[in-house]
């Protein structure tokens, strides 16, 4: 075996339940309630109304039991509950990778979309499952819940890549996504208020 500055994990097996959408072993989960997304919704107010009310969970996070450390290849399902704030379509909180890594999302459940941005340039790949979303090295990545039914990803990362969250606050993401009262979605220019 090559050496590693970091030993990697042994080999072994996770069971991946498609209709419970679980991991056995599990690893660690993540919650992230109306109040975690400060400062990522247009309409301030509407948020500020959401979180008062009942700060509901707007999407989880499970993960296996490989560590995000270098080298290894974490997993990760993230389930998006359907919701809108101020029109905007519930979604993940958005990060950049500080050390610049790519990483897959498989949909599995319900239909999305993946928003990506470089600081310039903008993409959106349509989610559904069986789709393969592919995010390439330094393009911040964000998931939405398009639908009426939650939304559900398998992400594969690299485990040192890391999270930066303040990337996003600092840029945005350049477009927010909205539902209109027909059913459509819509995706406007960030910088356009409401
Ligand atoms: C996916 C992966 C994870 C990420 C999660 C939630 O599962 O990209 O690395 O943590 O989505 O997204 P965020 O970290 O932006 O809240
Ligand atoms: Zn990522």
């Amino acid at each position: 075996m090559p050496d590693f500055r970091i030993p990697p994990i042994a080999p072994f097996a996770i069971t991946f339940d498609a209709e419970a959408l679980t991991f056995d072993p599990p690893g660690p989960t993540l919650t992230r309630r109306m109040s975690d997304l400060d400062g990522l919704f247009a309409d301030r107010a509407a948020w500020e109304n959401a979180v008062a009310d009942d700060d509901p969970v707007v999407y989880t996070v499970v993960s296996t039991p490989v560590p995000e450390i270098e080298r290894e290849l974490p997993q990760s399902i993230t389930t998006i509950h359907p919701g809108r704030t101020g029109g905007e379509c519930w979604m993940t909180k958005g990060h950049q990778h500080p050390d610049h890594q790519g990483e897959i999302y498989l949909g599995l459940a319900g239909t999305g979309g993946l928003l990506m941005f470089d600081g310039e340039r903008v993409e959106w790949v349509d989610m559904r499952p069986g789709t393969i979303g592919y995010i390439p090295p330094g393009w911040a990545h964000r998931s939405v819940n398009t639908g009426d039914e939650p939304y559900s990803f398998l992400a594969v990362y690299p485990g040192g890549a890391g999270h930066d969250y303040s990337w996003v606050l600092a840029h945005g993401m350049g477009r927010r996504v909205y539902r209109k009262a027909d059913g459509s979605i819509e995706l406007r220019d960030f910088s356009v208020a409401r």
